[in-house]
């Protein structure tokens, strides 16, 4: 509720901030005639000509196509890949993108060369799904989409590197994604085996652990099921403890760090033996050895797949041993024992787990109330009984997909030679086309439908009768590893390779080094233990294969927060899209980008609404007005411009560090307040009679070059326009320096108090940190301003209201 009060201030506040009727306007001031500067520039500002000019203009120039060999100060910011939905990015995408954009145009403003690709996830389900629901082929749609995906993005205006974009479903790229999979085979880390495995019925296909959220599909939000298949898994429990220990080394947000160490879930205990009564034994895992001396039964989970919530059992009709007392224990199959998870078998402990209580009651199975006894866990290894094991949840990655729109899993099937990888030099296995790409539901893969030309191969090693692998590859796979594909996008590997030789992969030395890991990565925290997790997954077993010379991809990562529209998370799914293009016509690419990021803090989102869009878009035009039409103003006065350059450090400083943490509300919020200030000084400064054409004033200058520079990476478009066409300076101030500011001026404390008689504003003080702020004061040098001193002349002062540092108001 808080943060919703916060941000119904910040709406109202723009309204305040800029009314409807402008200030400049309403006083009556007008625009500076004899100036060069106005000469033809009084026009108001169009979004509509200036946005796509630039745009096209910083793509001819190749400002953000940084030369990757030749970079001095390379800055990879990166936000998540986007898989966009058939109908387009809605707002919520286009608010991820633009704060990861001010992000890097802020990086290469401070010096940096800066790299931000972008590209295309549109292989996968998200996408086939949407292709069958409008009756078009997934291959075919995807070229339309791809269109529609840039051309929205070019209007966002974010300063991608066109040059170097990917899509997964491009041969190009996946025969890479495919080469990955080898890899992993030939390192023994992927494997085909008979496993019960979660299987969506909506979507028709097994998903991996990960991808099943509270027991639903994490696509298509249907109960899971579950069923026994072949399927191709990646085995990164192997890498379960490195994954968990390296979360200590990196920078991300700890809510993002706490959800994969609870999904990677390490779980310190014992393994113990049961003998069972005629012959052999039965080994249990627990964390509780401490409730030995309660165990009333062992559970196994041999009735797992019949998955009903309800707890199922069947007595097998044996009895273990208990090794503390001799009891003899009832040994039950169950269905809620997980296969794979420690032993699969559990001691059943009603007394001090619910679980068991359950089944224990269902099944009128004894309790026994005993208190825990800590001198067991060493009892039991003395004994012989058990020894200590760690485990972790973390499960083997489920990687087949009895799907049509994914790259076709690499591998041959020969009865002989049992499985081997395609050869690497005949990479990519393309996706054949076929007629009926629907996904059939039995268990089988649309692409048995394919010629047998394409599903009859010759074995690779015997040369003999062998048949493709017919599933394709989690769409995870696809995204686990395109951050190591941008960089080295067209390098002669890239193109050419793989070789039939292998150990060769496309990454060019030069660029590797300079240029990953990845310097920021912006993206949502939904990916905490899906993408996050794959793509780290993967980054350590190429290292481990001494292709990477590092083990985590993204050291720094920020999570932004979420687009809230009527009360809920914009999503297709919750029917509350915003389309962005209606909004970049209206009011254009910088006002919904500046919008957007001051929603709130860029960690926690905000809600959209079309009543603030509007406030934004005056705030552009105040801008606009500022310099077409007082780019020359004389600051008269010794104070104002003292004031001027004193507040510009001060904003200097704050949107400084304020972008560095992702503040970008309150630095946007500065911004604002120091472009009302120097409206106050126009209003002061604005008599003709104190013009002096041939002096311009030095601090109101810099004042306005440097809140030019400021605005950049928020409005990347008005501000190109005022740098190039309005002050008349070198394309482009995108690649300017970042102002610095003076640390001794920013110290100087500036209060401007409102002087008031009779509660009407008549003028103000300002004062500075060398003078005293006491009301006697205060109100001895108000009653000496002149402009005051006219509206008291001849009155009686009956009474003093004084706010400290803020308004004196005398009353007549
Ligand atoms: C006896 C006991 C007594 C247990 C007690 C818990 C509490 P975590 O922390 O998740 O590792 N367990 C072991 N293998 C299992 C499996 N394959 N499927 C379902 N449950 C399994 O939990 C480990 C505990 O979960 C183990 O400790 C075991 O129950 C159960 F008061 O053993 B315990
Ligand atoms: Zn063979």
């Amino acid at each position: 509720m808080a943060k919703n009060t916060n941000r119904e201030y910040k709406h109202q506040d723009i309204e305040s901030k800029w009314p409807r009727t402008e200030l400049a306007s309403s006083r009556g001031l007008r625009p500076r005639v004899g100036s060069a500067l106005m000469r033809g520039k009084q026009k108001a500002y169009n979004h509509i000509q200036v946005e796509p000019k630039w745009q096209n203009k910083w793509i001819k120039s190749g400002i953000y196509s940084p030369d990757l060999k030749k970079t001095k100060k390379p800055f990879y910011n990166l936000m998540m890949f986007p898989y966009p939905s058939g109908e387009g990015l809605h707002v919520g995408n286009m608010y991820a993108f633009t704060g990861a954009d001010v992000y890097g145009r802020w990086k290469r403003l401070m010096g940096y060369d800066v790299f931000e690709p972008i590209g295309l996830d549109g292989f996968g389900i998200h996408s086939e799904n949407y292709a069958i629901k409008i009756g078009r082929y997934p291959k075919e749609h995807a070229k339309i989409s791809e269109k529609h995906f840039y051309e929205q993005l070019h209007m966002i205006g974010d300063a991608y590197d066109w040059t170097r974009t990917l899509e997964t479903y491009d041969p190009a790229y996946y025969k890479w994604t495919q080469w990955l999979f080898i890899q992993m085979f030939k390192a023994g880390l992927a494997y085909k085996d008979k496993a019960i495995v979660n299987w969506c019925p909506q979507d028709k296909t097994v998903l991996s652990d990960e991808q099943v959220i509270d027991g639903k599909c994490e696509r298509c939000g249907s109960e899971v099921t579950r069923r026994e298949m072949s399927s191709w898994f990646f085995k990164i429990t192997k890498y379960a403890d490195r994954l968990l220990s390296n979360i200590e080394k990196i920078d991300w947000p700890e809510k993002i760090k706490t959800a994969q160490r609870n999904w990677i879930g390490k779980s310190e205990g014992m393994l113990i033996k049961f003998e069972v009564e005629d012959g052999g034994t039965l080994e249990i895992f627990t964390t509780r050895p401490d409730t030995l001396n309660a165990v009333t039964f062992l559970a196994t989970s041999k009735l797992y797949e019949e998955g009903s919530k309800e707890k199922i059992g069947k007595f097998t009709g044996k009895y273990a041993l208990d090794p503390l007392s001799g009891r003899k224990l009832p040994v039950w199959d169950t269905n809620y024992v997980t296969p794979g998870y420690g032993t699969g078998i559990v001691m059943g402990v009603p007394a001090h787990d619910e679980r068991d209580m359950d089944f224990a009651k269902k099944y009128h199975l004894d309790s026994i109330k005993k208190e825990p006894d800590d001198s067991l866990w060493n009892r039991i290894e003395k004994e012989g009984w058990g020894k200590k094991h760690t485990n972790y949840h973390l499960r083997d990655w489920g990687i087949s997909r009895q799907r049509y729109w994914g790259p076709p899993i690499p591998m041959i099937n020969c009865q002989e030679c049992g499985w081997q990888p395609v050869p690497e030099g005949d990479l990519p296995v393309l996706l054949p086309d076929i007629k009926d790409f629907k996904p059939k539901g039995d268990g089988t893969s649309p692409l048995h439908n394919a010629s047998d030309g394409w599903k009859k191969v010759k074995c690779p090693k015997c040369g003999g009768i062998a048949e493709r692998e017919l599933d394709v590859s989690d769409t995870f796979l696809d995204s686990s590893w395109y951050f190591l594909a941008y960089p080295n996008l067209g390098t002669k590997q890239w193109k050419e390779g793989p070789s039939a030789s292998s150990g060769q992969a496309f990454f060019d030395k030069k660029i590797m080094k300079a240029w990953l890991p990845v310097n920021a990565y912006i993206g949502g925290a939904e990916h905490a233990v899906l993408h996050l997790l794959y793509a780290r997954f993967v980054t350590m077993v190429l290292h481990d294969l001494s292709f990477l010379d590092f083990e985590e991809p993204f050291p720094f990562l920020f999570g932004h927060g979420l687009i809230i529209k009527d009360g809920a998370k914009m999503s297709k799914s919750k029917g509350n899209i915003v389309n962005p293009d209606k909004y970049i016509n209206k009011f254009g690419a910088d006002a919904l980008r500046m919008y957007l990021m001051f929603l709130g803090p860029y960690d926690q989102g905000g809600d959209f609404r079309d009543t603030g869009m509007e406030g934004m878009k005056r705030f552009i035009n105040r801008i606009w007005r500022l310099y077409t039409e007082y780019a020359d103003i004389v600051l008269g006065e010794e104070k104002d411009s003292k004031e001027v350059l004193v507040r510009m450090h001060q904003t200097i400083k704050k949107v400084t560090n304020d972008i560095g943490s992702f503040r970008y509300n309150t630095a946007i919020s500065s911004i604002m307040e120091f472009v009302n200030l120097l409206y106050e000084k126009v209003t002061i400064n604005n008599q003709p009679s104190t013009i002096n054409h041939k002096i311009r004033c030095a601090e109101w200058d810099e004042a306005l070059k440097s809140l030019c520079k400021l605005l950049a990476p928020f409005t990347p478009h008005i501000a190109e326009e005022i740098w190039v066409e309005v002050l008349g300076q070198k394309f482009s101030v995108h690649t300017q320096k970042w102002p610095t500011y003076d640390v001794d001026l920013v110290k100087e404390m500036i209060n401007v108090i409102v002087i008031q008689v009779n509660g009407k504003v008549r003028s103000n003080l300002t004062i500075n940190n060398q003078q005293s702020t006491s009301q006697q004061e205060i109100e001895e040098m108000a009653r000496k301003d002149i402009k005051v001193a006219k509206w008291l002349e001849g009155k009686k002062i009956k009474n003093t209201i004084f706010v400290p540092g803020k308004v004196i108001n005398f009353v007549t």
